[in-house]
């Protein structure tokens, strides 16, 4: 949630006046100083070095130092890696290695395996003077990277390197924003640095910075290049008569490191950015579930009743989560001793744990430097915090609970002393039983960023948030009757090495990048903050949020070893998946948020290797309506993370509030948990292989050239292709069929797909369009169920949905669902179908767990042979004549086959 705008309606917050206009503000422009950047020497490149995997040189600046936004480096240094077949690795980095590199600590670089040059994919050829590169692909010598456009600039605070593109390139990535999923190609700038963002505004930063961009040429193959940099950054796409069409990094420091991941296919590229920044966590099973959250349940009987409510309504709920409400003053490891009390709490967890149903709750990272508030004092003696730059005391900013001070992820004790924090306050017995964690305001938010904070302008200093607190007067004690079922100091930075170059101005850079909130340090940590080792907040700024979540994943790991951690994280930087889960943010209650969700799904699960994402569903600000939360329920159940939220000053939006929504909720659910072991199947594959979970069109269909800009329709999991219906009011959607066969999911009905688009009618808002792709086999749970412990008992069948060929292929994948290591055994088979045999194939080692779950397969149903192929007639009834059903039981103790 955000706190300014919050705070201006319920609470009691002070914001500085000057800021809050900053903030409304439209986007600063960046200032180029075109006349003198044109005049910048560039570089020559000598002592050319190549061995059979890799190339190295030094650069030296050409001419004279043209010191457009900083000072110009003289001697710098060219390293060229092939580091697999697939994979090339290219850094220009400075002679006397101090600035500022991404710290091996945060996320280990991956390993060369020195791959022969003459066997790679893709290849690099270096121009000396002036210094320029190109990368280019085997075989048909595809120009893919090409810096020859403009010279290199390599400045103290500025670093800019440009590539050509074709034109009207397909370009997609370099999350997080809210803009088109395949991006704008003309006057368009995507700026990484973390931000706060209400209402995620286009054309904007948000909360994550994922310098990563796929390269869609279609026939001529696909291929990603990655920037391992933190540092704020301008990416501009754009074209002129003069330079063509080019693509540019703007960065206000670091170094270039790049990785250009070959393809060919835009799924192999997803996969080899996994190799380089780590396969995707693995989730619980259970995460997989509904969750349900809003900002304003003011009590802990609240939550217990819209616990109960959800029951009551038949809506089956999963996860419930509970906001900042909770806390005590809005401080973290505390609740509130009126509204949500320790033994209330406790029991609240009891209970739903009791139900087979889980608990969440959020934490922010800054903590309130109160003389008796434990969390804070421990973190005090044991030097966990950011001190100020110019003074020795600790630096201060404002969040919720008033002056917070922040943790310093880089100090020593910081990780001992927040899983300390978990094992007392999260302890099972005497503490809160949570199941997941979420990280909020990690950016790092902070309402005072900025000289002057935390003394507001008015001269007053911030008071504590409590809103909003409305005086029910009610007595906390018996929950509803329907909830209880029957069962150290600072370094200086110029003393390391790679941590940051000294003489730098680390609050007011000469380049701007274009952060929607004005200048660096607006609305978060001052950006001359010094981290322990000596790293600037100025370079380190966008790993904040991921080093606050990677601390809490460790945290939680601390306290139950042996089961998968779920972290979900505001901020992101490059490679958080690997940990943790996300959510989209301040979204609006809003047609056009509902839309580009979809968008943002996709380039997160599909290319950024963040599978376990989703936007807050029905909307997060402003009132939602019922129809718009009707649909979103839908839309939400294809998403891989599916939670309702809203904030505070929104109306409620549970999804049993009105009879519209509770009809599309209760199918929307039933659905996602029908197909749950079909998504957990795919999740577990991403975490082994990269392969996503989550597909664009174009990721299936790389040749057909119009599926590239399409995101208002995906493939769930590798078979399953979501149209939603997009418009307001609207019952009609047109969605586009590449040429291929699919069978309508509702009806069975075969549906020739003719690479062109159709209309569907009608669509009822307790439904969507649903097409199985020809060639795929799905496993289907028999029935849905109230809780996804409950679905673990439910049989299978198999649906076959033979491709123009006949043939199918499928996968299946159960284990126990929360383990780190699978003692029990796992079942991951293959099921194939080459038009009259099926077999199943691969490990069947998960024989039902403690609980004696189901691995039966009732029986398989095989689409597209019965007497009414072709018919799209949807009545009640004629589905079973589209299929041929053969009739199991098959226990999937080991495999079965049969033949048609
Ligand atoms: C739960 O349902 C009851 C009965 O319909 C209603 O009065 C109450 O407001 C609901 N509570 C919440 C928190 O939705
Ligand atoms: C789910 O719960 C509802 C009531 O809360 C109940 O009517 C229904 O039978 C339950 N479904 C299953 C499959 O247990
Ligand atoms: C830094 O420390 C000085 C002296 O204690 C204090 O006046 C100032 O407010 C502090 N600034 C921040 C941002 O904490
Ligand atoms: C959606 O946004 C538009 C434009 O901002 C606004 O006019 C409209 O009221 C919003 N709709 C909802 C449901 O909030
Ligand atoms: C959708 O329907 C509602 C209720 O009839 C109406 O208030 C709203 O204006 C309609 N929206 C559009 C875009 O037609
Ligand atoms: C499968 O589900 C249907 C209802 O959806 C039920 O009638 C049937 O008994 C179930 N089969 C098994 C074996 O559980
Ligand atoms: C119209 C809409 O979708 N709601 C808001 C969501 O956020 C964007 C970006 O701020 C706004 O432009 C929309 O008005």
């Amino acid at each position: 949630m955000f706190l300014a705008l919050v705070a201006s309606a319920t609470a009691a917050i002070a914001i500085p006046l000057a800021r809050a206009g900053v903030h409304r503000s439209p986007l600063s422009p960046t200032r180029i100083q075109s006349s003198s950047i044109n005049t910048c020497p560039g570089y020559t490149a000598s002592n050319i070095v190549k061995t059979d995997s890799t190339l190295s040189a030094d650069l030296k600046l050409a001419g004279t130092a043209c010191n457009v936004y900083g000072t110009d480096l003289v001697d710098l240094k060219l390293l060229v890696e092939y580091q697999t077949n697939d994979r090339l690795h290219v850094k220009i980095y400075d002679a006397g290695l101090n600035v500022y590199q991404v710290p091996e600590s945060f996320m280990p670089r991956p390993q060369s395996q020195n791959a022969e040059s003459s066997g790679a994919a893709i290849q690099f050829s270096v121009v000396e003077s002036p210094f320029s590169f190109t990368v280019t692909r085997t075989g048909t010598n595809e120009v893919l990277f090409d810096t020859s456009g403009v010279p290199l600039i390599f400045e103290s605070q500025y670093v800019r390197l440009r590539t050509k593109l074709p034109a009207s390139p397909n370009i997609y990535g370099l999350g997080e924003h809210s803009d088109s999923f395949r991006l704008p190609t003309t006057n368009y700038v995507r700026t990484m640095w973390n931000s706060e963002s209400p209402f995620i505004p286009r054309n904007s930063n948000l909360y994550g910075s994922h310098p990563m961009y796929f390269d869609h040429r279609g026939n001529a193959g696909t291929h990603g290049v990655f920037l391992w940099n933190s540092n704020g950054m301008d990416i501009k796409i754009d074209n002129n008569p003069t330079d063509g069409q080019y693509l540019e990094y703007n960065t206000i420091g670091g170094v270039i490191d790049l990785y250009f991941m070959a393809g060919p296919g835009p799924v192999d590229v997803s996969k080899q950015y996994a190799e380089v920044v780590g396969l995707p966590a693995m989730m619980p099973y259970w995460a997989f579930g509904f969750h349900q959250c809003k900002y304003g349940y003011y009590d802990v009987l609240m939550v217990a009743e819209v616990v109960a409510n959800y029951s009551n309504a038949g809506i089956p709920l999963e996860t419930m989560w509970t906001d900042i409400n909770y806390m005590d003053g809005r401080k973290d490891f505390t609740v509130d001793p009126d509204r949500f009390p320790m033994h209330k709490m406790q029991e609240l967890v009891t209970t739903l744990h009791n139900r087979d149903q889980h608990y969440v709750l959020i934490l922010d990272p800054g903590i309130h430097p109160a003389p008796n508030y434990p969390t804070y004092s421990r973190g005090e003696a044991q030097g966990v915090f950011l001190k100020n730059s110019t003074q020795n005391g600790e630096y201060e900013g404002v969040g919720w609970p008033g002056v917070i001070s922040f943790p310093d992820w880089f100090a020593p004790n910081t990780q001992q002393w927040l899983t300390n924090e978990f094992q007392t306050f999260f302890n099972p017995t005497t503490g809160i039983d949570i199941d997941a964690v979420w990280v909020d305001m990690n950016e790092a938010s902070n309402n005072c960023g900025g000289p002057g904070c935390p003394i507001g302008d008015n001269g007053n200093p911030p008071a504590p948030s409590t809103s909003p607190r409305p005086n029910t007067g009610r007595p906390i004690n018996g929950f509803p009757p329907d909830f209880n079922p029957p069962k150290s100091k600072p370094k200086r930075q110029s003393s390391g090495i790679m941590t940051g170059l000294p003489g730098r101005d680390l609050l007011n850079p000469p380049y701007h990048i274009a952060n929607h909130w004005g200048t660096l340090s607006d609305f978060t940590i001052w950006t001359d903050i010094i981290n322990t080792g000596g790293t600037a907040q100025y370079d380190t700024h966008n790993l904040y949020g991921t080093m606050h979540a990677h601390a809490a994943h460790a945290a939680m790991l601390a306290r139950r070893p042996t089961q998968r951690p779920m972290v979900l994280t505001r901020s992101t930087f490059a490679g958080a998946g690997a940990k943790v889960a996300h959510w989209f943010g301040d979204n609006d209650s809003n047609w056009s948020d509902y839309r580009i969700s979809i968008a943002q799904m996709l380039a997160f699960a599909s290319m950024l290797q963040m599978p376990m994402v989703g936007s807050d569903v029905c909307g997060f600000n402003g009132n939602t309506t019922p129809d718009l939360c009707a649909r979103w329920a839908f839309l939400g159940a294809f998403y891989p993370f599916y939670r309702n939220h809203a904030d505070t000053s929104s109306l409620p939006q549970e999804f049993y509030l009105w009879p519209l929504v509770a009809d599309a909720a209760k199918n929307a659910i039933a659905t996602r948990y029908k197909l749950l072991d079909y998504i957990y199947t795919a999740m577990y594959r991403q975490s082994e292989t990269g392969t996503p979970l989550i597909n664009p069109l174009f990721f299936v269909y790389p040749n057909d050239a119009q599926t590239f800009g399409i995101d208002l329709q995906f493939f769930y999991g590798p078979s399953l292709l979501v149209s939603p219906v997009t418009v307001e009011n609207s019952t009609s959607v047109d969605i586009y069929l590449p040429d291929d066969i699919f069978y309508d999911f509702w009806t069975w009905a075969p549906v020739q797909g003719q690479g062109s688009y159709t209309t569907l009618n009608d669509i009822d808002y307790n439904t969507i369009p649903l097409h199985i792709r020809g060639g795929s086999i799905i496993p289907v749970r028999n029935a849905s169920a109230n809780t996804t412990t409950a679905l673990r008992q439910e049989s299978f069948y198999l649906i076959i949905a033979p491709g123009r060929d006949g043939t199918a292929r499928g996968e299946l994948y159960i284990d126990d669902g929360e383990s780190i290591v699978q003692e029990g055994g796992v079942t991951d088979v293959v099921f194939t179908w080459d038009g009259s045999n099926f077999e199943t194939q691969g490990d069947f080692g998960f024989g039902g767990g403690k609980r004696g779950e189901s691995i039966v397969v009732e029986k398989v149903v095989v689409l597209g042979q019965g007497e009414v192929a072709g018919d799209s007639d949807k009545a009640v009834g004629s589905r079973e004549k589209r299929a041929v059903t053969v009739q199991g039981p098959w226990g999937l103790g080991g495999g079965f086959r049969f033949r048609l």
